[in-house]
């Protein structure tokens, strides 16, 4: 039997693989940060029979809290990710699974592969309404890579989406996939009516180089990319400082930042409640917002969430914060969970990736619906 994570995306680290029923791994932190909980590896099965995988430093990572009613997912041919038997007893996670191929692959979440992120900017720049820019290199030295759809023009809104800061948090990049097909389709009156109304700068993945490297929330140099909004660097965070001038050369008049959530088994949105710039027309058009995609959606909720910030209290460093409050614009977290919507549980797949890119269609009806109140 061998266990590998040598692969765009992979991290474990094998202490014993000696019995296949007391398999012990651990997971790797972000390179120089004390963050790790995305997992994703290869079990190469020789003997068949039941496998017990125990994941020893669960009980340090990131979230704890994340594992509770978690369950692990696994993939034979890598398109298809189904939820395992995943148990955690507070220190330690265990997968018990008896694979029914030679080889099975598992993960925190269904992973979303750099090659793939390549096919859905390329595919997309052949769309007549698309261009695809590179605004400068990561630490890595990969692409930061946006689309521009649509034209700007007088009273066309600007709308912005980020989505991937955190590289563990590879829902997100689904939910632009989805999101990015739909506002390309053609067919799509939806789509084409934004379009007449608004241009559009999309960012399916924010950290590249944290995605290959199987990174849970930061860049490669340890830098979590969602606290760099306010003082950015070239040294530090490219992929931030280099996204924030765009925006500030076109404008902002809807910010959607996108992520997931290892412990709230629901999707959520955090708003722009403590910006000092918060007032009753910023807080109508959250509502707005969230009153239309809870009726667009069962997926969506608004009951469960963050604490709210205080007035005037917001981490500006945060991306939708600091968004909101120098564009005095629209502007939200939006969460996926790692685990399932407890309101429309799935316990083959759990919240999966194609529910994570039908949500992001789901999510352009909403905008359709506030476009014309953003300013
Ligand atoms: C969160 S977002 C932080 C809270 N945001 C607002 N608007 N109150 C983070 O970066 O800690 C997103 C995440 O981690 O997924
Ligand atoms: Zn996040």
């Amino acid at each position: 039997m061998q266990i590998s994570a040598n692969f765009d995306s992979g991290n474990i680290e094998v202490i014993d693989a000696s019995q296949q029923n007391n398999i012990q791994l651990a997971i790797k932190k972000d390179n120089q940060s004390e963050f790790f909980q995305w997992f994703h590896f290869k079990l190469h099965n020789t003997a068949g029979g039941e496998h017990i995988l125990h994941i020893l430093n669960a009980s340090q990572s990131a979230y704890v809290e994340g594992w509770d009613n978690y369950q692990a997912v696994a993939s034979y041919d890598r398109e298809t990710w189904f939820r395992v038997p995943t148990d955690y007893d507070g220190e330690k996670l265990t997968i018990t699974f008896t694979p029914e191929y030679d080889s099975v692959y598992f993960a925190y979440f269904a992973p979303y592969s750099y090659e793939r992120h390549q096919d859905l900017l390329h595919n997309a720049q052949l769309s007549i309404d698309c261009q695809l820019q590179v605004l400068g290199q990561t630490l890595d030295g990969r692409d930061i890579s946006i689309l521009k759809v649509g034209e700007a023009g007088e009273g066309k809104k600007v709308i912005w989406l980020t989505a991937r800061q955190h590289p563990g948090e590879s829902m997100a990049e689904w939910f632009m996939e989805g999101f990015i097909e739909r506002l390309l389709d053609e067919d799509d009156g939806v789509a084409r009516a934004l379009l007449n109304n608004a241009v559009f700068y999309l960012v399916p993945n924010m950290n590249p180089d944290g995605s290959v490297r199987g990174h849970l929330r930061t860049n490669a140099i340890g830098v979590n990319l969602n606290r760099e909004w306010q003082t950015p660097s070239l040294e530090k965070s490219p992929e931030v400082y280099l996204v924030r001038e765009k925006m500030l050369a076109t404008g902002v008049d809807l910010f959607l930042d996108i992520h997931g959530d290892e412990a709230l088994p629901v999707n959520f949105v955090a708003g722009s409640e403590g910006i000092p710039s918060y007032d009753q027309r910023l807080e109508s058009l959250e509502k707005q917002f969230k009153d239309i995609l809870l009726k667009i959606t069962p997926e969506f909720q608004d009951s469960k969430g963050y604490d709210k910030d205080e007035p005037g209290k917001a981490n500006l460093t945060v991306a939708s914060c600091w968004v909101g409050e120098q564009f005095n614009c629209l502007s939200f977290t939006i969460e996926m969970p790692f685990k399932d919507n407890e309101l429309l549980p799935d316990h083959s797949f759990g919240w999966s990736d194609i529910r994570s890119s039908l949500f992001g269609r789901d999510v352009l009806t909403a905008i359709y619906h506030v476009v014309d109140n953003l300013r």
